[in-house]
């Protein structure tokens, strides 16, 4: 049997050191931060990046993927309706139509080819690495996001005092889903006010989220389920094509500013 190239610990260790501290200078700045990694964070980072913009993702989870690795009631099952099944068909994603227009696919498999996908689309990712703040300017505008490490915010207050550090983008996506995270520090501030999310009405919802995607305050735009959060519009449930598609209109509206 082949025997593995003999490599000293401390050569493993210097290649992690360096190459993390590579990108991460490099990420410093970025034509476009994402913060979260679920089905249209990722889809927005995709498309940019096919775009030739160069994205970071920054998720606060080990895990990329948020809510479409168990779709509804832990399942693993996910469900799409017409016209979202196209980002399935992209992917090379197997599904079954149950009923006219409606799709169910593997959790595991449609996450797991979305993410790979993203990845080969170039698109970067700090994971366990938690959004705290946004940076924002007199002009009204904002420039890039405050992070630090996910577990910082675990360990207990008297033993931790870690300063977050900034880094900045032409455009920040606010992916956070339910939460609205990054939103929220808007309205924290005064600067916008968010409705929360209404009742479940999917009929109505899935159009209404892809419709409401775009920029909601001078340098953000919002995608997913930020954008029901914020506009006050009904939930959906377990079905994921608005969250796919709206996706891939944040990151049109993010082209069309990048210009
Ligand atoms: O929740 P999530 O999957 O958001 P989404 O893309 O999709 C929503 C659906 O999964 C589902 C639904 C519709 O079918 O109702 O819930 O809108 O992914 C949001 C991601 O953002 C991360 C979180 O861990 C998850 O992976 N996130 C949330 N807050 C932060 C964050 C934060 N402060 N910093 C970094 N990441």
């Amino acid at each position: 049997m082949e025997k593995f190239v003999p490599v000293a610990e401390k050569d493993i260790t210097r290649a992690i050191v360096a190459e993390f501290a590579k990108q991460f200078e490099e990420y410093v700045e970025s034509d476009c931060i994402i913060v979260g990694a679920g089905p249209s964070g990722l889809m927005a980072g995709r498309r940019l990046a096919q775009a030739g913009k160069k994205v970071l993702i920054v998720e606060r989870n080990n895990y990329l993927g948020g809510g479409f690795w168990i779709g509804g009631y832990l399942m693993n099952k996910i469900t799409v309706r017409h016209p979202g099944e196209r980002v399935l068909d992209e992917l090379g994603i197997p599904y079954i139509e149950v009923s006219h227009g409606l799709f169910v696919t593997d959790g595991p498999h449609a996450c797991s080819k979305l993410i790979a996908a993203t990845c080969d689309s170039g698109v970067k990712f700090a994971n366990m690495t938690a959004f705290d703040d946004l940076v924002l300017r007199e002009d009204g505008r904002v420039y890039g996001v405050v992070i630090n490490w996910t577990p910082i915010s675990a360990l207990p207050r008297e033993i931790t005092c870690v300063d977050p550090v900034a880094i900045e983008s032409t455009v920040v996506i606010d992916a956070t889903g339910h939460d609205a995270q990054v939103v929220k520090k808007l309205e924290e501030r005064g600067l916008i006010k968010t409705k929360g999310f209404g009742a479940m009405w999917v009929e109505r919802s899935e159009d209404l989220i892809v419709e409401h995607t775009g920029e909601v305050y001078p340098g953000l735009v919002i995608t997913g389920m930020a954008v029901s959060t914020t506009y006050g519009l009904p939930r959906m449930g377990p079905t994921f094509g608005a969250m796919l598609l709206s996706g891939e209109v944040a990151a049109r509206v993010v082209l069309e500013k990048l210009k």
